[in-house]
Order: C-alpha cells, then sequence, then structure tokens
C-alpha cells in the first residue's frame, strides 16, 4: 500500500497553504487513495436511483474510512494546522432535503463497506437545499451555491454523456462521479448528471428564476419551487433527465458486463427510491423495445429488475403527474404508459390500483408496486400501515411483494465520526468490531451496574455539551449553558412531526415558571433546541418557526424565566450542524403523530449517542422502545390504531379539548398574547393560532397533557445523573440494530440478491 504524505500533494510547505489549497490537496489525496483501495466489482450491480443524496461534507469521512484520519491530522499538526479548520472550510453538498436523502447517502456507505457492487444515480445540483436565515424572528431563504469557485469538487466529470429527448427540445449530459468510500472495504461511486446546456446566470434568486428554459435551468436547484405550473413540469423534467440518464447508464453497463438484456435482471437491481424515479419503468420498457425486445418481455424484465421503496403515507407527498405534463416533457413514454394502463384495466377493476385515472392523472407508485417485484416500507408500523389500510387493495394482489426493511444509519458518520469521544469510550471497553458489526455494542450492555463507566459517559456528554455550545456561539452568536438539559428536536419542519407540540409544552412551562414561588424552582435549566428548515411556500410551518424564534426572545428577556428556560432555534440546520448538535443531546424528541412518520432516522442517530427517547409510538420508534424496553424510553400519546380511527370517524375538534383544559388554553392563547406579538408579527401568529384552534390536522390537542406529562416525568428523572446514564447505555447498547449495514444486508438477501 501507498504511503499517503499530505506533504506532497501541496506545491509549497503545508504551514504556508491557503485553507483552499490545502483543502485541494487533501481532495487529491483522498481521491487517489480511493482509487488505490478499488471498487466493489460483481456481475449484477444495484443502481440506487434518487432525487436526493444528502451526503453531507465527504473530509473527514473519506479519511476515516480510507484509515487515513490520524495519519493526516498529525501531519497537518506537525506543519501548525488543524484538521478542524479545514472540516469548517469545507462546504456541506445539501443535496437533499432530509431523511430520505440522508438514508440514501447512508445506504450508499453500507453497499460500499459491505462490499456491495452498487451505483447511486441521481442529479448534480448546482444548488442544494437552500440556506435558511433568520430576520425579524422569520426564515428567508437563498441558493446554496455548495461548489465553490477555485476548490476542487469531489465530482470527478466522466466522458459518459448521454442524449435525452424531451419531445422537441433535445439535451445532452455529462456524468459526474463522487467515490463512495467504504469502512476499510473497496468503494463505490455515486453518480450524477447535469445538463450540458447548464446556465447558472438565470438564477435571480431561488423562487425567482426562469423556470421556461429548461436546457439551462434543469438541474439547478434540488426541488425548485412548485408552487405554480412551471415549477411542477420542471420537477416532472428533472425526473425524466435523472431517470433517462439512469436507464442509458444502465444498460451500457450491463451489455459492457455481457448481459444480452433478456437476462437484465441477472445483471442489475433497481431500486426506487420513493416515487421520484418511477419513470425509469417506461424508460427502461421504451428502450429495451428499441432493442428488439418485445413489450411483454420488456414488462417482465423491468418487473424482475425493479424494486420499490415507499417512505410516507402521506397524501400530498404522493405524487400523481397530469399525463399532460409527461406528454409535453416525454412523449415517447406515452403511449407506454397508456400501455401499462391498459394491462392493469385489463385485470382489475378497482379504480384505486389504476396506473392512470379519470382526470387523466398518473399514479406514480401504482405504476411502481404494479411493474416491480418489491414493495417495501421503511419501518415495521409503516409496512404494516401499508399493507392493512394506505395500499390495502395491492396488498390483496400482491401480498409476495410486500416487505418491510427498518431503516437504518451509518455508524461510521453518525458515531465515530461526530463523536470521538464516545467512540474511544466504547472502543476502549469492547474493541473496534462494533464498528462493522454494529451488535457488538450488546457487549456493552453489562456495564449498566458500572458507576465508574457512568460517569464516564456522564464526562463524554458534558464535554459534547461543551463543544456544541462553542459552535452554536461561533455559528449563530446564540450562547446556552452546557450544564442545562438539551432537548432537542431536530428535523425538517412538518405539522406531522409536531414542533408545535413541543412549541406549546415550552409555552407552558414559562408560564408556569411564572407563577412558582423561589423555592418550587428546578434544579436544572432546560435548553429546547430546534433545528428545522420549512419548505419555502410552506406557509403554516414557516409560522410555526416564526412563533418559536418569538418565544425565545420572550423568555429570553424575563429575568427569572431565563434562568430556567431557553427556547433556541439553530439557522440552517444540516448535516454539519446535525453532527455538532445530535451528540450534544439529552433528550430526543420523537412526537411526530402516530402512524404518520413512517420511519425517522434522527431517532436512532440520538439513540445511538446516548439521548433518550421522549416519542410517540411512531415510526421506528416502535422498534426502539422494543429493544431498549420501557424502563428506558419515554412513550406517550394516542396509539396509531386510534388516530386512523379518528381520522375515519372524521369527528375530530380542537376546540374541545381547548375547552377542557385550561392550560392547553392558555398556552394557545400565549402566541396571540401581547409580549409574543411584541416579538413578532401579528399576521402569522394569528394564522398560527387558528389554525391550531380550529383545524389541527396532525391532532396537538389530544396528545398535549399526555406529552407534559411525560415530559415532566423525563425532566425528574433526569435529576438521578447514574440512572439516567444508565439508561443512555442501554440505548446505545441496543443501537446496532439500527446500522445501516444491517438494513442494506437485508436489501441484498431479500431483494436485490448481488451476490
Ligand atoms: O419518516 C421518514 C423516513 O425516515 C420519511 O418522512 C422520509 O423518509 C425517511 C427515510 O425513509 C420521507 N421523505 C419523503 N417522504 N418520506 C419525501 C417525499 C417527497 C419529497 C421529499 C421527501
Amino acid at each position: 500500500m501507498t504511503e499517503f504524505s499530505l506533504a506532497s500533494y501541496a506545491n509549497k510547505p503545508l504551514a504556508e497553504c491557503t485553507e483552499l489549497e490545502l483543502f485541494n490537496a487533501l481532495l487529491s489525496l483522498t481521491k487517489d487513495a480511493a482509487a488505490e483501495k478499488g471498487y466493489n466489482q460483481g456481475k449484477k450491480r444495484l443502481y440506487y436511483i434518487s432525487a436526493e443524496f444528502l451526503i453531507g461534507k465527504l473530509l473527514s469521512n473519506n479519511l476515516i474510512n480510507l484509515g487515513l484520519y490520524d495519519q493526516v491530522r498529525a501531519e497537518l499538526a506537525e506543519a501548525g494546522r488543524d484538521l478542524a479548520e479545514l472540516e469548517e472550510f469545507e462546504n456541506e453538498p445539501s443535496l437533499g432535503n432530509g431523511g430520505l436523502g440522508r438514508l440514501a447517502a447512508c445506504f450508499l456507505d453500507s453497499c460500499a463497506t459491505l462490499g456491495l457492487p452498487a451505483s447511486g444515480v441521481g442529479l448534480a445540483y448546482h444548488c442544494g437545499l437552500f440556506r435558511q436565515s433568520f430576520d425579524k424572528n422569520k426564515q428567508y431563504e437563498s441558493p446554496d451555491y455548495w461548489l465553490r469557485w477555485g476548490q476542487e469538487s469531489w465530482m470527478r466529470r466522466t466522458p459518459k454523456h448521454y442524449t435525452v429527448n424531451f419531445g422537441n427540445l433535445s439535451v445532452t449530459s455529462t456524468m459526474y462521479q463522487i467515490d463512495v468510500t467504504g469502512y476499510h472495504s473497496q468503494c463505490d461511486t455515486l453518480n450524477l448528471f447535469d445538463v450540458d446546456t447548464v446556465d447558472e446566470r438565470v438564477i435571480k434568486n431561488r423562487i425567482n428564476f426562469d423556470k421556461s428554459q429548461v436546457a439551462k435551468n434543469l438541474t439547478l436547484f434540488l426541488y425548485p419551487d412548485d408552487s405554480d405550473e412551471a415549477g411542477r413540469i420542471l420537477r416532472v423534467y428533472q425526473e425524466y433527465f435523472m431517470v433517462s440518464n439512469a436507464a442509458q447508464l444502465m444498460l451500457d453497463e450491463c451489455v459492457e458486463r455481457g448481459s444480452n438484456l433478456h437476462d437484465l435482471a441477472d445483471y442489475a437491481a433497481v431500486q426506487i427510491n420513493d416515487t421520484h424515479p418511477t419513470m425509469v419503468i417506461p424508460e427502461l420498457i421504451r428502450l429495451l423495445g428499441e432493442r428488439g425486445i418485445g413489450f411483454d418481455e420488456a414488462v417482465q424484465i423491468v418487473r424482475d429488475t425493479c424494486a420499490y421503496t415507499n417512505h410516507t403515507i402521506l397524501a400530498e407527498a404522493l405524487e400523481c403527474w397530469p399525463l399532460s405534463f409527461i406528454e409535453r416533457v416525454a412523449p415517447q413514454l406515452v403511449p407506454i404508459i397508456q400501455q401499462l394502463d391498459a394491462f392493469v384495466r385489463g385485470q382489475y377493476e378497482d379504480d384505486f390500483v389504476q396506473v392512470i385515472d379519470q382526470w387523466q392523472n398518473v399514479h406514480m407508485a401504482n405504476i411502481d408496486i404494479h411493474f416491480s417485484h418489491s414493495v417495501n416500507g421503511v419501518a415495521a408500523l409503516h409496512t404494516k400501515i401499508l399493507e392493512d389500510s394506505e395500499l390495502a387493495p395491492f396488498y390483496k394482489i400482491y401480498p409476495e411483494k410486500f416487505n418491510n426493511k427498518t431503516n437504518g444509519i451509518t455508524f461510521r458518520r453518525w458515531m465515530v465520526e461526530c463523536n470521538p469521544g464516545l467512540n474511544k469510550l466504547v472502543s476502549g471497553k469492547i474493541g473496534e468490531g462494533w464498528k462493522t458489526d454494529a451488535e457488538q455494542l450488546e457487549q456493552l450492555l453489562p456495564l449498566a451496574d458500572d458507576p465508574a463507566f457512568l460517569a464516564q459517559l456522564d464526562q463524554v456528554k458534558r464535554t459534547n455539551k461543551q463543544t456544541f455550545a462553542a459552535w452554536l456561539a461561533a455559528h449563530q452568536g446564540t450562547v446556552v449553558d452546557p450544564d442545562s438539559v438539551f432537548d432537542v428536536q431536530s428535523k425538517r419542519l412538518h405539522e406531522y412531526k409536531r414542533q408545535q407540540l413541543n412549541l406549546l409544552w415550552a409555552i407552558r412551562k414559562y408560564q408556569r415558571l411564572q407563577m412558582l414561588e423561589a423555592d418550587e424552582l428546578p434544579k436544572h435549566k432546560v435548553t429546547v433546541i430546534f433545528g428545522a428548515k420549512a419548505a419555502p411556500a410552506y406557509t403554516i410551518a414557516k409560522d410555526i418557526i416564526h412563533a418559536i424564534i418569538c418565544l425565545g426572545k420572550v423568555i429570553e428577556a424575563d429575568p427569572v424565566a431565563s434562568k430556567y428556560l431557553q427556547v433556541v432555534m439553530i439557522e440552517n440546520y444540516n448535516v454539519t450542524a446535525a453532527q455538532h448538535l445530535i451528540p450534544a443531546a439529552d433528550i430526543s424528541e420523537q412526537i411526530s403523530l402516530a402512524s404518520k412518520e413512517a420511519s425517522g432516522t434522527s431517532n436512532m442517530k440520538f439513540m445511538l449517542n446516548g439521548a433518550i427517547t421522549l416519542g410517540t409510538m411512531d415510526g421506528a420508534n416502535v422498534e426502539i422502545a422494543e429493544l431498549v424496553g420501557e424502563d428506558n424510553i419515554y412513550t406517550f400519546g394516542d396509539s396509531s390504531d386510534e388516530v386512523i380511527a379518528r381520522y375515519k370517524r372524521g369527528d375530530y375538534n380542537p376546540r374541545s379539548y381547548y375547552e377542557k383544559d385550561e392550560e392547553l388554553a392558555a398556552a394557545v392563547d400565549f402566541l396571540t398574547s401581547d409580549a409574543m406579538l411584541a416579538q413578532g408579527d401579528a399576521t402569522n401568529l394569528n394564522r398560527l393560532h387558528d389554525e391550531l384552534l380550529n383545524k389541527d390536522w396532525f391532532m396537538t390537542f389530544p396528545d398535549f397533557a399526555d406529552y407534559c406529562a411525560t415530559k415532566a416525568q423525563v425532566l425528574k428523572d433526569y435529576e438521578d445523573r447514574e440512572a439516567w446514564q444508565r439508561k443512555a447505555l442501554v440505548n446505545i447498547s441496543k443501537a446496532g440494530y439500527f446500522s445501516s449495514d444491517r438494513t442494506i444486508a437485508q436489501y441484498e438477501k431479500d431483494i436485490w440478491h448481488l451476490r
């Protein structure tokens, strides 16, 4: 093996390099080291097609996986340079929104580590998810140019080009590759396509760019604003561009590996990550047709090759495109989609399962389910809900296609990299084996009775809280107290995730603090930390952010309450912020309305880092609860069955709860109190107040009392530090199940059969 020395990649002494020069040198070194490791190869290859790959910063991750981290850090230190400074310098590629995109990134890490030949396939967005900033206590969005001028990129330009035809517009693409380093293993690649005619000059701002010039703006943004028709059609253009490139790449590569295309399924497995890549199905059928394969056989080949993952049951997220959009974007697919529709109609009468409905809308998930061989949900409860209710008519037709693959996270990033203190403590006790065989973490369990070890665990958490506090102060000038309880809810802002429930708790806590006598005041201050971006056009989500920030200011201005309570909103929450935040958390808020969060993956990250879950019995929380046992998790709220039944009855009336519970009413009304209005905007605060009182679609009020009571218990239990750390230890020990290595091994065994 080559000795990699950073000095040989810089053309002057390391001490004299600018950050940019050092970063570029590190990039070249890492790329060479990855190339030396080599790439996973095999007859059959996975093509994981996804509109999002939320890969996060890559420098440290790659150095760790390549086994170069300590050595490079030492070499830098010798020259008086700090690796942390370069980690800070690196721009995060925010090529995803949240869990779905981050899952795709974790999966690629696990595929590489497990030695599975895999390619991620997606788009090379010039701007990632918008940058969030706060002004007047509100969210503002600006474009995120993650590719810095003059900076080498992780993306390697390849000589691969394809032509993609959009009706009367034809474009060419270029494929870029990013190495996906596995942990002490060979690499895989992430293949991202860009359109050759792209032109960043059409960007004025995120909302306001010329959406009609498709050849120029196709790959500029992840999820262009879709509040108008031009934006929605652009989305369809992106999707078709992505899958046409993917299909052409895959057919080329399979032929190179020896496929005669009739046997495509022996050479390729396609995983369709949510419905965004659905058009790969008709596109493959079309391309196989061009290469002389008849329709019926092509359908069978494609079915044997493709598998579909469902990530949500939220109706508004299930894609359904007017056939007229597809007619404009990819007219060549229309006759194929119509044939698929006719095929289904010929067999099944139920309207629910048709491909094209009576209004000429194409139901993307329905194409996936009929014309792939596997349909999976992402947590046990979610899969059960798909089978029993959301997709029940399909489950009746194809029970053998349905299967569950509970999500996972890569422990290399979510502990080894982001929590060096815990990594050291754990590895010092049980060795390094858990990094590739995560269930070995269970070897920690006996230490639950070792007070000295629990004290060390406490010390690690304390240090992480201090480190986070320093980062937050530098990041946005907010000062938090590391001696307080860090109560964290970080995830996309959505009403079903119920940040508003946590907000109402904080208001109630504030109101109670004002009524307490000195001798009743709590021992520990609570710092409620939110991190969340709201979709730019999601009005109520933005109102919730506004209310959270305003409440933070109200409390800050109160000399007594501010000693016991602080509410903080992290600006521009992204993977980088998550890596600072999660190791510092004491409480993991996973409080979605039961049945609505398909899985959640931050719940797993927090658990692995020793935070205790306060959650509803939703998504993967259910499996966490089963694993750690009721003493080591706090659950509350209505069950998914109760929630589903209440929706079915259609008789939910938030006012009836408001009228029965004085404290709830006081908390809700505080949103529009003089104190809040002095900080905020009446339009936003009134709108949120009215929304909760009159609609509350995600049923915050029915769970409020139980949430408050349970959270009071959590805070009480926090006072017994040793008992708390015992819970943390059990959580860490049991987190092994949530390694994405386990998830990927299950996909391989049940769906892909790459080996
Ligand atoms: O529960 C999460 C899940 O953990 C779910 O909400 C999320 O996927 C995660 C990974 O499985 C998700 N994201 C989307 N749908 N489900 C989505 C839908 C449309 C656009 C972007 C993302």
